[in-house]
């Protein structure tokens, strides 16, 4: 194996040169050190937090909590990882999920190899097959290889609204949340924002505090999360069934344990349906969507299921204009993200929350003492943003990325991200980005994406290291082909029907539309994974620096490989 770069600083400058650098040290970020470290690869990790967890290193805001089940949040590359780490909850609070990070990492002695406190602002291709990266305490690294881990989640969206310094309060975005405990004790709150996050603060803000103002713009469908403490019974099951749920999660088609129902919707009658949507709400979780094999799919079935939420939200909330504003959906379910909760909606008969429906009465304004919309303004002590991400590229394009003369990422991406996978983008030679746009990442329980692209990043690398390759990269036609391709399956779903959704970008003004992460399913996006690089990395081009492409791309085009296997 080619490896002559470990460890060594240049000597004309003080520039730390290493095979590998990986932005981020959360989920991804870690198992790609690992990983890499394992291939005897000298890599490193830089990170902006002080500490591991990425995304949950900053979400920390009341009530953050994964919303997949925590026996299916676990890494699963390590069998004794999996069987020694007890989870106390279904669902994993933050500081759990920190807590388990941390775990991690010293298990695996992985902390050596990070930086923390240092953020990267910008990562240039020099021609000579280095990536040449500096970070905002003005170090410089290079590096064969540059891997993303910056997670989907991570750039905050504040939105631009009239005024917004001129608050006199405290003002807090939920995924930037301080480290020290934010004190609401006899204060006035307002949350701006009701998607999976403020569902999830807007119960325990409104328990602490003197009073809460929700500032809804869209209604939102919400399941129960029904979170309880792990049995001692279930936590040993887990431990004794790792082969079968490593074997479920990674085949399933959303990285969940769950399986949707063989069961149509329009093949019950209507007791039986009410029964099983009963059974399913208070069982609870993401899983309330597989109950039927074709809420998902068919517009009429999820109609009845959206149907069946609207009536538990108007069972739950007492004051029927509250529940008229709360059930205004503007989207079929689970078309956005679907939030799973813990008392959101019984929130709404406490005393001190008001619902402030900005669809009627829209924000003109942030003033220094709280919130004015068309009606009124709404004196506050504290202001919550709970208003959401620039999702998949935010966080990609926050770095001044520019690969192959100097092409900048932002320009490249100007009417819309493009990926081979979600995993290269063509003229970023070296550059693999884990959960980058195109791949399935955000659809799915995360963990299970960013395993399978840190294994297929890893055996990439180890082929062009064994065959002494310098450079991979992407062709331009596997990069339009497979955003079309995202596209089209994305025309054939329900995903459509919330075109408003951050997954089509549409939260962010100006940004492009499209929908970003690929709709077809994790086990049909691993098939395909595993194909390209079972047909010597079909859609992507190696060559030496010396020579130029020693290796030529197989003819077949991925569109041709796209449609053989979307008919298998
Ligand atoms: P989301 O799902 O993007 O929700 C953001 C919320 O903020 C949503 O209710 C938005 O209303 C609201 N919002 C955003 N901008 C504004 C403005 N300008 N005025 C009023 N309201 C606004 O982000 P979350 O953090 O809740 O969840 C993101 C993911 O993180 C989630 O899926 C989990 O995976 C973790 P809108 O619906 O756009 O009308």
């Amino acid at each position: 194996m080619k490896n002559n770069r470990l460890n060594k600083i240049s000597s004309d400058t003080n520039i730390l040169s290493l095979d590998a650098l990986i932005i981020g040290a959360g989920f991804s970020g870690l198992y790609q050190l690992y990983s890499l470290k394992k291939l005897g690869l000298s890599a490193k990790v830089i990170e902006a937090g002080s500490g591991v967890g990425g995304t949950w290193y900053w979400n920390r805001y009341p009530g953050a909590r994964c919303d997949s089940e925590s026996f299916t949040y676990s890494y699963t590359f390590s069998k004794e990882l999996f069987e020694e780490w007890e989870w106390t909850e279904r669902y994993p609070g933050h500081a759990e999920v920190v807590k388990y990070l941390n775990y991690v990492a010293d298990k695996f002695s992985l902390k050596k190899d990070i930086y923390f406190d240092k953020k990267v602002i910008s990562a240039n291709y020099k021609e000579n097959n280095k990536w040449i990266v500096k970070t905002d305490s003005l170090e410089e690294f290079e590096s064969k290889y540059l891997i993303t881990a910056v997670g989907c989640l991570s750039s905050k969206n504040i939105p631009d609204f009239n005024g917004s310094d001129s608050f006199l309060g405290e003002s807090y975005h939920t995924g930037d949340w301080p480290h020290e405990e934010v004190d609401f004790s006899n204060k006035r709150v307002g949350q701006i924002g009701t998607g999976s996050t403020g569902i999830q603060s807007a119960p325990e803000i409104a328990e602490k505090s003197k009073h809460l103002t929700i500032f809804q713009r869209s209604a939102n469908f919400s399941v129960p999360a029904s979170n309880y403490p792990l049995s001692p019974e279930f936590k040993k099951h887990i431990k004794e069934n790792y082969e079968e749920i490593k074997n479920t999660i990674h085949s399933n088609t959303n990285g969940h344990f769950f399986k949707f129902s063989e069961q149509k919707i329009f093949d019950t009658s209507e007791e039986e349906r009410e029964k099983i949507f009963e059974k399913a709400w208070i069982n609870g979780g993401l899983g309330f969507r597989a109950c039927f094999n074709d809420i998902a799919f068919d517009k009429e079935a999820n109609d009845l299921a959206s149907d069946f939420i609207k009536r538990k939200i108007r069972k739950i909330v007492k004051d029927p204009k509250k529940a008229k504003i709360l059930t205004d959906i503007d989207h079929a379910f689970a078309s956005k993200r679907p939030p799973i909760d813990t008392n959101y909606f019984e929130t709404f008969n406490k005393d001190n929350v008001t619902l402030v429906d900005l669809k009627s009465s829209p924000i003109e304004s942030i003033t220094p003492k709280g919130v004015k919309t068309k009606d009124r303004e709404y004196e506050l002590d504290i202001l919550v943003y709970a208003t959401g991400f620039d999702a998949m590229t935010g966080p990609l394009l926050n770095i001044d990325i520019r690969g192959r003369g100097g092409i900048k990422l932002k320009d490249v991406w100007n009417d819309g991200p493009k990926t081979f996978l979600g995993i290269q983008i063509s003229g970023f030679p070296n550059l693999f980005t884990i959960t980058g746009p195109g791949s399935p990442s955000v659809l799915c329980n995360m963990i299970v994406p960013i395993e399978q692209h840190v294994e297929w990043i890893n055996d990439c690398i180890l082929y062009m290291e064994k065959n002494e390759i310098d450079y991979v990269e992407t062709t331009q036609g596997s990069m339009e082909n497979w955003t079309k391709h995202v596209d089209d399956v994305a025309n054939e779903t329900l995903f459509i029907h919330a075109k408003k959704s951050w997954y089509y970008g549409a939260n962010i003004p100006g940004k492009p539309r499209g929908f970003m992460p690929y709709p077809g399913g994790m086990s049909r996006y691993k098939a395909i994974c595993n194909y390209v690089a079972n047909q010597n990395y079909l859609g992507f081009k190696f060559s030496n620096s010396d020579k130029e492409e020693t290796f030529v791309p197989s003819k077949i085009s991925v569109d041709i490989l796209i449609k053989d296997l979307m008919t298998k």
